[in-house]
């Protein structure tokens, strides 16, 4: 289905994880393969069980859409329908629809013969879902731990979590967290901005080199770090700042169950002051 002239030199056979040559073509621009089909089977019956939820609910308004996890009373057992079992059913379907997207992004790098830099990245962005909703409340005993999905109510859970533990900010790891969070926007903001700046030249001007970037940040700061280690950095930042969000979530509760403030008593206790 080689729709322009460069694309059958990259629509070739082979790469797949599994299923061999099963699924092994492209319906339009997209590549199907045994995990599109998954991906389309898991993300389906999600948001049409998030509907039913809804119908049940008897609102179709998105604001107001929520499926509620059991009542911490359920523990970890499985909740009839009505009364969690929905959001636990949706869960599994989420679950295994964004694994499902990172199996097939990984697919796509082996028949390009590319690195799996990005499935590697979504992978920690599934990470902090899966410590969300699955490893913590695994931790604290119950389902019921787990966020809501809702527009409105899961923000409500996070304001809920965030006053459980009297000043989340003062939780280390989200300090962390919402650092490499800036750090990362400054980096991609610097990057979009330099490469603007060099490719994008007025009608009539040349498109500048890559010793224009690297020259424009030795005499900005003294220090380029360089096409490919901008890409890098970027790369690692977000992944970080991600990661060290699921640390300070995970210790919330199964670690520390004062307030945040309180941590810092080890600091105010130092024999120097
Ligand atoms: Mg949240 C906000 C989705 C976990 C804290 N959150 C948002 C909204 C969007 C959303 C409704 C914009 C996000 C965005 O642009 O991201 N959140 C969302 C999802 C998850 C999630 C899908 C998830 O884990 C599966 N959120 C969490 C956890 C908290 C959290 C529990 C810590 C990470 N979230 C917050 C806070 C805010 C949001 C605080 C906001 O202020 C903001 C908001 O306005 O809420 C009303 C960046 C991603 C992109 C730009 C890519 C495009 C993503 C699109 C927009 C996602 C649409 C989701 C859709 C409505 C969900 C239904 C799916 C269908 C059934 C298929
Ligand atoms: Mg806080 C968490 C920043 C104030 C309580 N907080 C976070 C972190 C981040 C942050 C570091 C969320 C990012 C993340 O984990 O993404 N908080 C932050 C900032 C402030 C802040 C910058 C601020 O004041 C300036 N937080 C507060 C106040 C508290 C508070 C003080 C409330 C009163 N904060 C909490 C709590 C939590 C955070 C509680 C968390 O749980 C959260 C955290 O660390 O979570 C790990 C991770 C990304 C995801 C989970 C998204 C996963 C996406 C999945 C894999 C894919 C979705 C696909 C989608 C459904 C597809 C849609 C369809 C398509 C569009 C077609
Ligand atoms: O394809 C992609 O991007 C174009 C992948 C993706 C990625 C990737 C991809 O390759 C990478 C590298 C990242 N995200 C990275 C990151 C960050 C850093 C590691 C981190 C900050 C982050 N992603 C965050 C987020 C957020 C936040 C902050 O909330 C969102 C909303 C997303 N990422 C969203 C996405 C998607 C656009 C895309 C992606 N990140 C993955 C698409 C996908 O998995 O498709 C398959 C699934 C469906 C089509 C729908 C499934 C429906 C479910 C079965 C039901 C819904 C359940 C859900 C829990 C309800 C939630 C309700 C909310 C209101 C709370």
């Amino acid at each position: 289905m080689a729709l322009l002239s460069f694309e059958r030199k990259y629509r070739v056979r082979g790469g797949t994880l599994i299923g061999g040559d099963l699924f092994d073509f492209w319906v339009g621009p997209f590549y199907v393969g045994f995990f599109g089909v998954t991906t389309a089977f898991f993300a389906t019956l999600g948001t049409a069980l998030i509907f039913y939820s809804a119908s049940l609910q008897g609102t179709f308004n998105p604001f107001t859409i929520h499926v509620a996890p059991p009542d911490l009373s359920h523990g970890l057992g499985i909740a009839p329908l009505a009364e969690g079992g929905l959001w636990q059913f949706i869960t599994v379907c989420a679950i295994g629809a964004f694994v499902s997207w990172a199996l097939r992004e990984v697919e796509i790098c082996r028949k390009l013969g590319m690195g799996y830099h990005v499935p590697i990245a979504f992978s920690v962005a599934i990470l902090a879902y899966v410590t969300l909703v699955v490893f913590r409340p695994l931790l604290l005993g119950a389902w019921g731990h787990g966020f809501p999905y809702g527009i409105f109510s899961h923000l409500d859970w996070v304001s809920n979590t965030g006053y459980a533990y009297l000043h989340f900010h003062y939780n280390p790891f989200h300090m962390l967290g919402v650092s490499l969070f800036f750090a990362t926007c400054l980096a991609l903001a610097l990057h979009g901005g330099l490469i603007l700046s060099a490719c994008n030249p007025e009608k009539g001007e040349e498109a500048k080199t890559p010793d224009h970037e690297d020259t424009f940040f030795r005499d900005l700061i003294g220090y380029s770090v360089g096409t490919l280690g901008i890409h890098r950095l970027g790369w690692l930042l977000a992944m970080n700042a991600v990661f060290f969000s699921a640390v300070c979530i995970i210790i919330s509760g199964p670690l520390w169950t004062e307030g945040w403030p309180e941590w810092w008593t080890w600091w105010s206790n130092m024999p120097i002051w």
